[in-house]
């Protein structure tokens, strides 16, 4: 696919780097780790990486709380280190995403520390300052998404700051020229040192109502109910403005060859493709979360797969998603046998997939005692669903010591299960989860109508999904059983049909007669005669 960019075909992996190795015997994943599992990632088939935050952080926020955009934790290496990860990367084929933060600092980056420091500091507009209400309390009725008022005193200058995360976190001034500038520097530096994208954090928050208006859809802001209990927050995401922030990141990040821009989205898929921008000139890929919270029912999914499909903007690529580090577990939300059906879906639906390390593992979500959590998210707003810590506990490599991923106790607890449950115990297992995962990634590398072919439905009936997946004179069929029934699939084609891939390896390479019968939770890719 020489004319395609490389991202249409690629699949993507998401590396929480404090969960992936650790290498230098603290607890803690880190740069040198991740050059150890290059390997493990070729023979796995994934393409690029994208790796969270391992930029200079107080680690508030795990990272996402970044006090210098152009330096490296200690914790996650050196400088030396990060050239040296990329260079091994490139040399495997593997490509390597950033994340860049933009929406907010941590407070004890430089910037903030010089706009904190008086009214009339030349950084004072780099952040978002607003006096007291005339009773003396916050400016308006914003919340934090990490519960709680959005404002912050601060009694040396005796004005309030806006953070839409923790107030460890505050937001910048996407308004100001300057910052804008400073932060195109920062996206030329990493790119400059050969990263080929980034995965853009709360894109959709960076530009906020000037005027700092009370949002009317939750007037009761000072009762601390939960962010997630309030109504789409009115003037502080998704203004329309955000667009030609989006388009200058893009025209930055186009100043240099083959880039690729994500942007990290949570809202509805009509607000979602505006992020494609005018005549495509936004981010490459907005992700999509709809299988985020999608219940695991075949009419529920085929209509979320339509709407996404019917939705996207002539030209605009797709892309799919089943977990993150801040959702709880595929496998925690569908069942363990259905993770494999989920993974299937995952890997052969039209458009760039990215996987959560892990998930290639079938890991579960982690109830972390506690004494043990880590995550200021959890704390601050408690019993809010599930804390995002169980999502993001170690990788576990093999029934050694601490799953191989640590020579000492980790930062978070391993997941139950993981002396049978690890990269060394189900790579010899064909039937597993991360073979299923292999051989669809390999599928996928030889086969265009999965990896770029177009989709097209076909509608059988309300238990099965089954989609065509096609390129030239390719076909493929796709049929997902997501009931724990068995259940019988007519083809329309008489002629004798192959199946490539089922979930559970034990038909792989058989032939079809014309009907097939797919077990409780099994999934097929077949090959269709031209
Ligand atoms: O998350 C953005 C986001 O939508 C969060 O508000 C999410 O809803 C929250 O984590 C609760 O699930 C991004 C990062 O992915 C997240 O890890 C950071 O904590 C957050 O931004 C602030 O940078």
């Amino acid at each position: 696919n020489g004319s395609r960019p490389w991202w249409e075909s690629a699949v993507i992996y998401q590396i929480y780097p404090r969960s992936f190795q650790d290498s230098n015997d603290d607890g803690v994943g880190d740069l040198k780790g991740i050059s150890q599992r290059l390997p493990y990632l070729v023979d796995l088939g994934v393409d690029a990486i994208w790796i969270s935050p391992i930029f200079r952080s107080p680690m508030k926020d795990f990272g996402y709380d970044i006090a210098d955009y152009v330096d490296i934790d200690p914790i996650f290496g050196t400088m030396a280190d990060f050239e040296r990860l990329i260079a091994q990367a490139h040399a495997r084929g593997i490509k390597v995403i950033l994340d860049f933060v933009p929406n907010h600092s941590s407070d004890q980056h430089a910037w903030f520390v010089e706009s904190r420091a008086s009214r009339n500091s030349p950084k004072r507009d780099w952040y978002i300052w607003r006096d007291p209400a005339p009773d003396g309390g916050p400016p308006n009725n914003w919340m934090s998404d990490f519960g709680g008022s959005a404002w912050q005193f601060d009694p040396a200058t005796g004005q309030y700051y806006y953070h839409a995360f923790l107030n460890s976190q505050p937001d910048l001034n996407w308004r100001n020229p300057e910052v804008v500038a400073a932060m195109q520097d920062v996206l030329r530096f990493w790119m400059q040192k050969d990263v080929d994208g980034f995965r853009v954090d709360v894109i959709w928050h960076l530009i906020k109502d000037e005027q700092c208006r009370d949002n009317p859809l939750n007037p009761n802001h000072r009762d601390g109910r939960p962010p997630h209990e309030a109504l789409i927050p009115l003037y502080t995401t998704d203004l329309p403005e955000v667009h030609d922030v989006v388009a200058m990141l893009r025209r930055t990040v186009d100043e240099f060859p083959d880039r690729l821009l994500i942007g990290e989205i949570y809202l509805p898929v009509e607000r979602l493709v505006a992020y494609y921008g005018r005549d495509l000139g936004g981010v490459h890929l907005p992700f999509n979360f709809a299988l985020l919270n999608a219940r695991w029912d075949a009419k529920h999914i085929q209509a979320l797969i339509t709407e996404y499909e019917e939705a996207l903007p002539k030209g605009g690529w797709p892309n799919w998603v089943l977990g993150n580090h801040d959702r709880p577990r595929i496998a925690s939300r569908v069942g363990r046998r259905q993770a494999a059906t989920a993974a299937m879906l995952l890997l052969t639906l039209r458009g760039t997939p990215t996987i959560y390390y892990g998930d290639e593992l079938g890991m579960p979500q982690v109830d972390i005692p506690r004494d043990r959590v880590r995550d200021p998210f959890e704390r601050n707003v408690p019993g809010i669903g599930v804390g995002r810590d169980g999502a993001r506990t170690p990788m576990q490599w093999d029934a050694s010591e601490h799953a191989g991923f640590s020579r000492v106790d980790p930062w978070l607890p391993l997941a139950d299960g993981w002396r049978s449950n690890n990269v060394a115990t189900l790579r010899e297992d064909a039937r597993s989860i991360l073979n299923l995962y292999r051989r669809l990634l390999h599928l996928r590398k030889q086969t265009p109508a999965l990896s770029v072919g177009s989709y097209r439905p076909y509608v059988v009936d309300e238990d099965l999904l089954a989609y065509y997946r096609e390129f030239n004179d390719s076909r493929l069929l796709v049929v997902l059983n997501l009931t724990d029934r068995p259940q019988a699939l007519k083809l329309e084609e008489d002629a004798h049909a192959r199946i490539l891939v089922s979930t559970e390896a034990k038909r792989d390479g058989d032939l079809i007669p014309g009907t097939v019968t797919l077990t409780g939770d099994e999934g097929l890719v077949i090959d269709l005669p031209s």
